[in-house]
């Protein structure tokens, strides 16, 4: 057996939520292995919104195995109040979760240095989510990091080494703080998160796979934001491309399967950092107002503009996407025009790759298509698309080379098309 991978190819915010959701049925475990409570996956089903930050989305299926891998990093308050709001709605998870002993653990510390390190960058900052991402990852590859499983084992010692460093750190930066309430609700979140399955999920998944079980891996943000081949130093901390399955859970390369690969109709960018096909004008106003784009963890209003096919095919190449999944096709019915951006000028001069630094003197170079100007969120099959969305997808499957296998008309899961 095989695992499949879905992630996003963009900014994050592609939809993945929602799409892990409509995939699980076909799955006997969903595995999550990169990010942490930055992420933000938005699933609507039943009249009811529900935003998942550490657990995977399977856990709305019935009896699904979940698990959150060791490449996660995971903030124990935050985990606790996700985890209680789910069983509260009539969720329960405490037997279908299992968390990675090898997951590194967010401390409060971890947030105030992120707070603190983005304060330092002034007019530089990335625009973190400042959930301590970054200072969590660091403490992790610089081998000074706390893991889930040592809340096993002298945790306190270890817990108050790691605290009594950073607040070293915050001192020399002259970051102001207040530790008590944070440290109060994270030491319950510790508490409680003894309650679950803390295992060794690399043994786990691969004798899963031994016994012929079905594995999809849920990636977080998108491959524009990874820490290597993302838009850097305007990138999260962890490798959200394919390759980050292998890590972030223990996956031989060669036990890869499909990689769904999922892009917004359009494209959208939160936090700074560059972004060549951003609009700052009312039709970048529009497509924010019409796709709700907002941060599902902050509430911050995302960056709209044109889909970007330069980074796009990056995306395509570095991930090994196998299948196409389009979201948000819905938000541009009411657009006369499409655009799509097919290369960059940089500095005058057209290149068609994604080059080294984009930050400046990037210039996008568009294909106008026609629009559809119909509602196609009552659509049920590919049969009804119009000529001008045939069009746009025969468009977009010539540039990036790989067939789009599905199609989103709509927020719920009933307002998914499969093509083919
Ligand atoms: P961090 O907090 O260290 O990972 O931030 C580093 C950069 O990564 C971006 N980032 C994201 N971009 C889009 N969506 C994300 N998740 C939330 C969501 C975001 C939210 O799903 O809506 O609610 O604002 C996400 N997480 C990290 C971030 O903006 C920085 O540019
Ligand atoms: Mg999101």
């Amino acid at each position: 057996m095989k695992v499949d991978v879905l992630l996003g190819l963009q900014w994050g915010d592609e939809g993945k939520g929602k799409v892990v959701d409509v995939l699980t049925p076909k799955y006997d475990v969903v595995a999550r292995f990169q990010g942490g409570p930055n992420a933000g996956h938005t699933l609507e089903f039943e009249g009811q919104k529900y935003v998942l930050r550490s657990i995977p989305s399977g856990i709305f299926q019935g009896d699904k195995v979940n698990i959150i891998g060791n490449g996660v990093v995971l903030d124990p308050a935050l985990f606790k109040a996700e985890a209680e709001s789910l069983e509260a709605s009539g969720h329960a998870l405490k037997d279908r979760l299992h968390i990675s002993k090898k997951a590194h653990l967010i401390l409060p510390t971890h947030r105030l240095l992120d707070a603190a390190y983005e304060a330092a960058k002034g007019d530089a900052k990335v625009g973190t989510t400042g959930k301590g991402i970054g200072p969590t990852y660091t403490d992790k590859v610089s081998r000074n990091g706390v893991r889930v499983g040592d809340i096993l084992d002298h945790f306190e010692q270890k817990y108050t080494a790691a605290k009594a460093r950073h607040e070293q750190i915050l001192k020399s930066l002259n970051y102001e703080y207040d530790l008590t309430e944070l440290e109060k609700t994270w030491l319950e979140g510790i508490e409680y998160l003894k309650q679950f399955h803390l295992v060794d999920s690399e043994h786990e998944i691969n004798n899963l796979l031994k016994d012929e079980k079905s594995i999809l891996c849920e990636g977080a943000q998108g491959t524009m934001l990874d820490v290597d081949f993302g838009s850097y130093p305007f990138v999260t901390s962890s490798n959200t491309v394919c390759a980050g399955a292998c890590t972030g859970l223990g996956v031989a390369p060669n036990r890869i399967g499909e990689v769904y690969g999922i892009f917004k109709a359009y494209c959208t960018r939160v936090g700074a950092g560059p972004f060549p096909t951003e609009l700052f004008d009312e039709t970048g106003d529009k497509m924010c107002t019409i796709g709700h784009e907002f941060g599902s963890v902050t509430g911050r209003k995302r960056r709209c503009g044109w889909i970007d096919l330069v980074a796009l095919k990056y995306s395509v190449m570095i991930n090994g996407v196998t299948k196409l999944i389009m979201m948000k096709s819905d938000v541009l019915d009411t657009f006369e025009t499409i655009k799509a951006c097919v290369a960059y000028k940089v500095n005058g001069e057209e290149v068609d790759y994604f080059p080294y630094d984009i930050t400046e003197g990037v210039e996008p170079v568009y294909v106008e298509l026609p629009g559809w100007g119909i509602d196609m969120t009552t659509m049920q099959s590919e049969d009804e698309f119009p000529e001008e969305f045939n069009a746009y997808l025969t468009f977009l499957e010539e540039q990036l080379d790989v067939q789009i296998k599905i199609v989103s008309v709509g927020p719920d899961r009933d307002q998914t098309i499969e093509r083919y």
